[in-house]
Order: structure tokens, then C-alpha cells, then sequence
């Protein structure tokens, strides 16, 4: 008699330790599921894109704007690094590498295809690597 409400009371704690388990879990998913699902209006992002010269500038600059949710957009010829403000609610930043990778410009995540690279001006061929 005494070994089975022993028993009863060990099986209650450990429900009771269970449910408490996948209380804390589910609200640790609920937590890390809003955390993705709120974006950035204003992210900001520095990525390296190729190229060489002012009218590089001008091309990469305005495949950027191109792109939806794109705030802001400046390339540094000298370091060849783009400074972006982006609405990720709108686009995400590979999105905007498409679109410049696209207009011939290689960028860090997203290659341009031989063709798009053929297509830009001859002094704008930069050295790819
Ligand atoms: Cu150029």
C-alpha cells in the first residue's frame, strides 16, 4: 500500500517536472520565433563589391537602389566597400548582391556571370579573383 502511493507521488513529480520542461521550451521557441520574424527597417550592412572606376560607382550604386527597401547606398571606389541601408522587411541583402552581381559586379556572397561581366565597359573590367 505504502510502495504504490510512493510510487503515485514519484510519477506525479516527474509529470509535473515534464510539463514545467515543455512549458520553458515552448516559450523559448515563441521567444526566438519573434526575434527572426522582427526585420530591421534600417539595417545597416558594409559588403565588398568589384570594380573599378566612377562609372563602376554609378552602376553598382544604382543596382542597389534598384532594389526595393534599399535606404541608401554608397561605393568606395578606393576600398571598394558599399555601405548599405536596407528595409529588410522589404528585401534581404543577398536580393540586393543579385541585383548588382547582375549589372557585372561581383559582390561577397553572390558571383557575376561571365555574360553580365563581358557586358560592362571595357575600363570597367575589373581584376576578378
Ligand atoms: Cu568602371
Amino acid at each position: 500500500m505504502w510502495g504504490f502511493v510512493i510510487k503515485l507521488k514519484t510519477k506525479n513529480k516527474s509529470i509535473v517536472m515534464k510539463t514545467k520542461i515543455l512549458g520553458l521550451m515552448l516559450l523559448l521557441i515563441a521567444f526566438s520565433t519573434q526575434a527572426q520574424e522582427k526585420k530591421n527597417k534600417n539595417a545597416k550592412f558594409t559588403i565588398e563589391v568589384n570594380g573599378n572606376c566612377d562609372m563602376c560607382k554609378k552602376r553598382i550604386e544604382k543596382a542597389a537602389f534598384e532594389t526595393k527597401g534599399v535606404k541608401s547606398a554608397v561605393w568606395d571606389i578606393e576600398t571598394h566597400q558599399l555601405n548599405l541601408i536596407l528595409n529588410e522587411e522589404k528585401r534581404s541583402l543577398l536580393a540586393v548582391e543579385q541585383n548588382i552581381a547582375k549589372a557585372g559586379h561581383d559582390t561577397n556572397n553572390v558571383k557575376a556571370t561571365d555574360a553580365d561581366y563581358d557586358n560592362l565597359h571595357g575600363c570597367c573590367r575589373y581584376e576578378r579573383d
